[in-house]
């Protein structure tokens, strides 16, 4: 159990972790960005390409990848993918009328291995 506390400790604490931040436009993916880097609610525009901030969280470093979710940048998630380790993936449970498209983009990220944290965003 120690060894495998310790060596947690050292992924942890020693690297930087790629996460990349996806859902459809105007899920709150750019707010929810800016919410974590800077602690504060910020004007957004729709992104187009991705936004990155770097995170600290007790000596973790997360590289933070929000990308457009335009329905045209939707094919260009997958070349974020490499060395990703966490998606999160911001959904607007009010958008009930894309929720089945949400779906089906999540299932063409469930093919790659990656770990995933899903958010429900109440507008
Ligand atoms: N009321 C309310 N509005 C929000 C919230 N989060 C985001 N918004 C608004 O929703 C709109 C879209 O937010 P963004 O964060 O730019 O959305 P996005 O997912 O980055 O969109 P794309 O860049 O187009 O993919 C903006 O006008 C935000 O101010 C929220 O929690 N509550
Ligand atoms: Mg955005």
């Amino acid at each position: 159990m120690g060894i495998l506390f310790t060596k947690l400790w050292r992924l942890f604490n020693h690297q930087e972790h790629k996460v990349i931040i996806v859902g459809l436009d105007n899920a709150g993916k750019t707010t929810i960005l800016y919410q974590f880097s800077m602690n504060e609610v910020v004007h957004t525009s729709p992104t187009i390409g991705s936004n990155v901030e770097e995170i600290v969280v007790n000596n973790t470093h997360f590289l933070m990848w929000d990308i457009g979710g335009q329905e045209s940048l939707r094919s260009s998630w997958n070349t974020y993918y490499t060395n990703t380790e966490f998606v999160i993936v911001v959904v607007d449970s009010t958008d009930r009328e894309r929720i089945s498209v949400t779906k089906e983009e999540l299932y063409r990220m469930l093919a790659h291995e990656v770990s995933f944290c899903v958010l429900g965003h109440v507008l």
